[in-house]
């Protein structure tokens, strides 16, 4: 991956994790029919992007819409929401999609949500063209969130990080592993992380779509606390051992970015940044994060892969 969005961190910053200085880059009604666009999914697809974005409609319906970008900044959102054409035996209507997570795996590009099927839970679609998408089983019973997987199988097994929750505001949350031979049956269940202390200490889930590196699988995930306002979401990042990716082997104890900003505090849901979306060019190093904020606009924040990885090793808790 080459000429991801980037732009250099700014002098008088010294944070690992610097935002890009004309966020938001999507704007809450940048289609006609949404009321915020938040919590989307972007991916290299031909000569520049496509991604999969949350469209919250004036209804306050929460929905999934396809997008593409020529830079991964500027992007057109399609107006209408992804139809998804069902691969389930006696499937029922789709009712909601929130938080797409979108992952190259083999020959096509995998879309995981919090799909709407009595209660949230994980919903998955491919496509290979992001205008058809092809639902398959949900992965997993109600209720859980955050599905994310893994870019490739592990251990010969396709794998994913979920975090089982309730129906509601799910006041508790860990991040567990499971794996499948086929994407349809999923099993071999194992404990990652719980919630630990401070801007993590109520819930913590997996965000994007775990990175590569020499040290590991580099996960950014969000952290909740609960203040006397209401929850406050950060994210950090973890490292999950290669081979056995229920290891940690590190853990950032302070967050890496929290919500300051006036666009990350002030919206629909005030203080919250939620990642859900990371680029990464091998050869320098660069990565480019997504994330929601407030519930209401998208922007866009970057880091240095080895200056992360040294970041995590000096400042980790397990
Ligand atoms: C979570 C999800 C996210 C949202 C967050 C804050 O439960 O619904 O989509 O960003 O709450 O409202």
């Amino acid at each position: 991956m080459k000429n991801i969005p980037w732009e250099p961190r700014p002098v008088d910053c010294e944070d690992v994790v610097w935002r890009y200085s004309k966020n938001p880059i999507i704007h809450r009604n940048e289609i006609k029919r949404s009321n915020s666009i938040f919590n989307s999914a972007v991916v290299p697809f031909k000569d520049g992007y496509a991604g999969v974005f949350r469209c919250d409609d004036k209804r306050r319906e929460m929905l999934l819409h396809a997008g593409f970008s020529v830079d991964g900044v500027k992007w057109n959102i399609n107006p209408e929401p992804i139809e998804f054409q069902s691969e389930v035996e006696d499937s029922e209507p789709f009712e909601y999609g929130y938080d797409p997570r979108v992952c190259f795996i083999e020959d096509r590009y995998y879309v995981t949500w919090c799909n709407g099927y009595h209660g949230p839970t994980i919903g998955i679609a491919y496509t290979f063209d992001f205008e058809t998408f092809h639902q398959m089983e949900n992965i997993f019973l109600p209720y859980n969130r955050n599905g994310v997987l893994f870019p490739r199988k592990i251990n010969g097994k396709y794998a994913i990080l979920s975090r089982p929750s309730d129906t509601g505001h799910t006041a508790f949350g860990d991040i567990f592993y499971s794996e499948s031979p086929d994407l349809i049956h999923w099993g071999r269940h194992r404990h990652v992380m719980a919630p630990r202390g401070w801007w993590q200490s109520t819930k913590i889930g997996a965000g994007p779509v775990p990175i590569e590196t020499k040290e590991g699988w580099l996960l950014f995930y969000h952290g909740v606390l609960t203040s006397c306002n209401g929850y406050v979401y950060s994210f950090g990042a973890a490292m999950l051992d290669l081979n056995e990716p229920w290891k940690v082997k590190y853990r950032t104890e302070p967050y890496l970015l929290s919500p300051q900003t006036l666009y990350e505090c002030v919206g629909d849901v005030p203080n919250v940044v939620f990642p859900c979306a990371a680029l990464h060019e091998e050869e320098s190093g660069r990565i480019a994060i997504y994330y929601g904020c407030a519930d209401t606009v998208t922007g866009v924040c970057f880091t240095m892969r080895d200056e992360l990885i040294d970041f995590m090793k000096k400042n980790s808790k397990l």
